[in-house]
């Protein structure tokens, strides 16, 4: 494990993973609110099953938050949470219709995340284990997705809050993992918004790690 950041000021610690893009969605978030001195950010391989990680959640997956006060907590969005109520600044609005909205462009953009990580697992097994079934309706899926994130990007592509941070994620992600789907190219509107956000140092500082 590798502790990044100001260990010992508080003792809240973020499990990460260097290339999941759940945890950089939080560890982006961090940056962002320039939350650095309050969240320690340790870095794990969850398919280790590392102790430390097991002991926060029993899930076994990466994000985890280990709070000074209340028990741990698990699963991206229920951090975000926590960590955007560490200050006064929101990027989830505290209620109305922008909350719902900025929440249903996070989870667009974190399933879009889940069915890209189902294909490649998916289509990493031996070739007689595979069924090309599934691989078949995720890829259906993202096209799906990444149309609906076209149709309605007038609702966040000016917007720096969660939803939008969680969507530039996700096409982030798209291009470690899925780049021949091609996104740029099938849709060319969301390019600039995602240039914009990858320009942001809270994307240069939690890019995946070359190669990986
Ligand atoms: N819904 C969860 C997904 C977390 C997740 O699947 N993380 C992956 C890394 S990208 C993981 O830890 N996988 C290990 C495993 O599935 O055992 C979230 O939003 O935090």
């Amino acid at each position: 494990m590798r502790t990044l950041h100001l260990p010992g000021v508080r003792a809240v610690k973020l499990y990460v993973s260097p290339t999941s893009p759940y945890a950089r969605k939080c560890r982006a978030l961090i940056l962002e609110k320039s939350l650095e001195r309050q969240v320690t950010v340790v870095e794990c391989a969850p398919l280790e099953d590392p102790a430390d990680l097991l002991a926060v959640n029993p899930l076994g997956k990466v994000p985890a938050l280990e709070r000074d006060r209340g028990p741990a907590l698990m699963d991206s969005p229920l951090i975000c949470e926590f960590i955007d109520s560490l200050d006064a600044e929101n990027w989830i609005p505290a209620r109305g219709e922008s909350r719902f909205m900025v929440l249903r462009q996070q989870a667009l953009a974190d399933g879009l995340i889940d069915l890209v990580i189902g294909r490649r697992i998916e289509q990493g097994r031996d070739e007689k284990m595979r069924w090309p079934f599934w691989a078949e309706r995720w890829e259906r899926a993202v096209a799906r997705t990444l149309d609906t994130l076209t149709a309605e990007r007038a609702q966040y592509e000016r917007s720096v809050d969660l939803g939008a941070l969680s969507v530039a994620v996700a096409l982030g992600y798209m291009d470690l993992r899925y780049a021949e789907y091609g996104w740029r190219e099938r849709h060319p509107e969301l390019a600039g918004f995602a240039e914009r956000w990858f320009a942001r140092d809270s994307f240069i500082q939690t890019a995946p790690p070359a190669g990986a």
